[in-house]
């Protein structure tokens, strides 16, 4: 039998590249910088070393990569980078060997009569990809075709994918795997602060004397910004609010097992105690806050009692964290997916907000209210990719934004949609509705990581047409695909990503694609033109390009970067900030945002939101007595594991099985013994697990990592009204012994 392998291989490399108007499409086949397929990148010499930040967590750590006739051989973290001086987790050291892997996407592959995949020409592959969403459009409207990106490509690809998709082809519907993730924070700081500003910098972690982590677990999922805190040096208190007893929560001096979804109840109550005490910032009160009197009457009925109540915490745990909170001169709260996956995410960050504005613990080293991005470049995709919010920050409903941004493009207003785009969620119940019928998956694998896979597989199993553009052809979204287009991968392309903490930091071209895989920026040039719409995008020709119009956009914005040359300033810099506008001068290495107390709303006020919590939506019941718990479950696993499974490294430090976390009491009552397979099921679907027999999760609950493909066939799509964040984190489900 011949294999897809074996078929691909037979392919002559370029010459199936249908040569339309010869210059475009043989340039895209050129790499930007100057050098195209198998040729060396001319301005890195051979055997030397390079510069350029890791494409796993929004950490951002420098790595040096060390070359040898130009292509990358080696790695090792750079020792005078500001965010990892020289530290990184397993998964920068095995950045490069996770390229080479015999699944990576080497050609376009398309889905033929018989329903197997046949690689084809990217002239090919880009003429049915056009006339198929031409068709979709013509038949359905054109906002039947949607797209779904990522915050893992670079600033650039994502700009150029958002307005190609939303100037170039008529698309309306766009988000990205960002929702999943950020979205929650996104409006809590927008509410809030006037912009989407995480307002800290990583010497916050060195230089507070109490870190508050709310459901975060920094040990695992960001283990360098981890390693800041443990340099620490004013012996700091560390908190962690989370309800199992995470590796974080191990190192912790106050561990608060708080009953799951029920932070608001206790972040309330300690506002309460606070106020009780009279222990505010009451002149930062009153020059940089709105809506403080209305937020004290608020929560008086969050009286103790009720927090000991809704949280399972003792009286005391939240009496004594109240009192570090003023007792300590530098208090730095920080929060992740605990907070911001769950259907009242937005609120409960702004519970956290609220105590860091009463206590003026913010604008001032060591403090914050700081939501801890996940992915490499989330912030690049909350602000640049176009699809929540024009470029820039922007907004598409207003039309003095429309227009600046139609300006700098040099494109017509009104190819600018004026309505917002819907969230991934209504995206896909767009599917089952008949709305829309085709769709655009670019780096993200939403057949794994979308809540409530049953429905969400059945939902693409609808469409009429569903694109995958991703480094591996063997994704569980690719595999449900009509088209693959072959993507090159960090290390094989050039372009920006921004850290948590603001900070742009460069990604280059160090390896070749294999074979005719291609940077999602070419791809996305090659449709423009296949699509008749290259036009618009004449100016783009490489990633660098983009950053100069970005750059424009961004003009007067809370993330001015005006400042920034180019590329090469960032590298010399060690990477830099925003805010940075032109004319500021050579940036500080750590800037925070709010020093001035004046925030970005237009009054200059930050606002104190708060809303009474509501029950869990899917509580546990007689015949679904658990909660489950679900999130990242080691420092060697990314997501849905389509990278990092590649590393047989990796593959050393994880545990290969899907386990359950239950805890000793809940195994005895039903007689599991250690690493027995069970069962666990919810309404929705059910999953086969190895039981992990640990104190780590408290009676009554269960968790399951997030990087087993089957874990979402438990979880149940509610979600965020403010933000459509998917509640990830809890669900009702019961647990199956298989032989009794
Ligand atoms: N190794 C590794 N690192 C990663 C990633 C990865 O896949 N692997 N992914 C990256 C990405 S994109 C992200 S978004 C981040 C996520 O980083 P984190 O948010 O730190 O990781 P999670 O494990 O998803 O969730 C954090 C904690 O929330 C707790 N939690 C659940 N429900 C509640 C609740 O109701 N209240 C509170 N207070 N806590 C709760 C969970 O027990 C869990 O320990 O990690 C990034 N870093
Ligand atoms: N149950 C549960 N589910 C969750 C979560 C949870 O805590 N619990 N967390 C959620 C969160 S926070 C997140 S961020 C999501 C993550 O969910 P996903 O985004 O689906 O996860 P990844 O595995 O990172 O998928 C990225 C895909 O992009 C591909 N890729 C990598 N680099 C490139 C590139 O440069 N170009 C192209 N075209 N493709 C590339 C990879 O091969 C991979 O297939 O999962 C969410 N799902
Ligand atoms: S902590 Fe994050 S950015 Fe740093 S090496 Fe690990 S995955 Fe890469
Ligand atoms: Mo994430």
């Amino acid at each position: 039998m011949t294999t897809l392998a074996d078929k691909i291989s037979q392919l002559p490399l370029l010459s199936l590249i249908h040569q339309r108007d010869g210059r475009l499409t043989r340039e895209l086949l050129q790499e930007p910088g100057g050098f195209g397929l198998g040729q060396v990148p001319s301005r890195l010499k051979p055997d030397s070393t390079t510069n350029m930040v890791c494409g796993f967590c929004s950490t951002g750590c420098g790595l040096k990569i060390h070359l040898r006739e130009g292509e990358a051989v080696n790695l090792s973290p750079s020792t005078d980078h500001p965010v990892n001086l020289g530290m990184a987790c397993p998964k920068g050291w095995e950045a490069l060997s996770v390229l080479d892997s015999p699944d990576r996407a080497a050609t376009p592959l398309l889905r033929n009569s018989r329903g197997t995949m046949e690689p084809v020409s990217w002239d090919a592959a880009m003429q049915e990809f056009v006339r198929r969403m031409k068709a979709v459009q013509a038949e359905h409207g054109p906002h039947s075709v949607a797209f779904i990106s990522t915050g893992q490509m670079p600033t650039e690809e994502m700009a150029l994918l958002g307005s190609l998709a939303k100037f170039g082809m008529g698309i309306l519907h766009g988000d990205g795997n960002t929702r999943q993730c950020m979205a929650t924070s996104v409006v809590a700081y927008k509410q809030a602060f006037g912009f989407d500003a995480p307002p800290y910098t990583y010497a916050d972690f060195e230089e507070s004397d109490a870190l508050i982590f709310v459901g975060s677990n920094p040990c695992i999922a960001h283990p360098i910004m981890w390693e800041r805190v443990m340099r620490n040096p004013h012996s700091p208190e560390i908190i962690v609010i989370d309800p199992r007893m995470t590796e974080t929560a191990m190192c912790a001096t106050q561990h608060l097992a708080i009953k799951p979804k029920s932070d608001q109840s206790l972040l309330y109550a300690i506002a309460r105690i606070l106020i009780k005490n009279n222990w505010l910032d009451q002149a930062f009160l009153d020059a940089s806050t709105e809506g403080f009197a209305e937020f004290a009457e608020f929560v008086e009925p969050f009286d103790l009692a009720r927090a000991v109540t809704d949280t399972g915490l003792q009286a005391e745990q939240i009496e004594r964290l109240a009192k570090t909170i003023h007792e300590r001169q530098r208090v730095s709260f920080w929060w992740t997916m605990g907070v911001n996956q769950s259907y009242q995410g937005v609120r409960t960050a702004q519970a956290i907000i609220n105590l860091a504005l009463m206590t003026g613990n913010i604008g001032r080293p060591g403090t914050g209210a700081n939501s801890i991005t996940g992915q490499c470049n989330a912030m690049g995709s909350r602000l640049f990719s176009n699809t929540t919010n024009l470029l820039g920050g922007h907004d598409f409903t207003n039309p003095a934004h429309r227009q600046k941004i139609a300006g700098i493009l040099q494109i017509d207003e009104s190819l600018i949609p004026t309505q917002n785009s819907w969230a991934y969620h209504e995206i896909m119940e767009g599917i089952l509705s008949g709305k829309i019928r085709a769709l655009w998956v670019i780096c993200t694998n939403t057949a794994h990581s979308w809540i409530n896979q049953h429905v969400a597989r059945e939902m693409l199993d609808r469409l009429d047409f569903l694109v995958v553009q991703d480094m591996y052809h063997t994704t569980e979204t690719a595999q449900l695909a009509d088209m693959v287009l072959p993507a090159a991968g960090w290390g094989e392309k050039e372009g920006t990503f921004i850290n948590s903490e603001r900070r742009f930091g460069v990604l280059k071209k160090v390896r070749k694609a294999p074979g005719q895989a291609l940077s999602d920026f070419n791809i996305f040039k090659l449709v423009s033109h296949y699509w008749g719409c290259d036009s618009l995008f004449d100016r783009w020709n490489a990633p660098a390009d983009v950053f100069e119009t970005l750059k424009e956009c961004s003009k007067g914005t809370p993330c001015d970067f005006t400042g920034i040359e180019d590329y090469h300033a960032i590298d010399a810099q060690g990477g830099i900030q925003w805010p940075c506008p032109a004319g500021s001068g050579i940036p500080a290495q750590e800037r925070r945002l709010f020093a001035d107390g004046v925030f970005y709303r237009e009054n200059g006020r930050a606002k104190f939101l708060f809303e009474a919590p509501r029950p869990m939506p899917e509580a546990p019941t007689r015949e679904y007595p658990f909660i489950l718990l679900t999130g990242r479950g080691s420092a060697s696993q990314w997501h849905t594991q389509t990278r990092t499974s590649k590393s047989a490294v990796l593959r050393k430090l994880y545990p290969e099985q899907p386990f359950v976390e239950i805890n000793p009491v809940d195994a005895r009552a039903m007689s599991i013994r250690p690493n027995e397979w069970i069962d666990v099921a919810s309404q929705r679907g059910q999953m086969r697990v190895m039981a992990l027999i640990t104190p780590a999760v408290a009676a009554g609950q269960l968790f399951i990592p997030m990087h087993y493909e089957a874990t979402n066939r438990l979880t149940d799509a509610v979600f965020d009204p403010y933000s459509k964040q998917p509640s990830y984190k809890a669900c009702a489900v019961r647990v199956l012994r298989l032989n009794s």
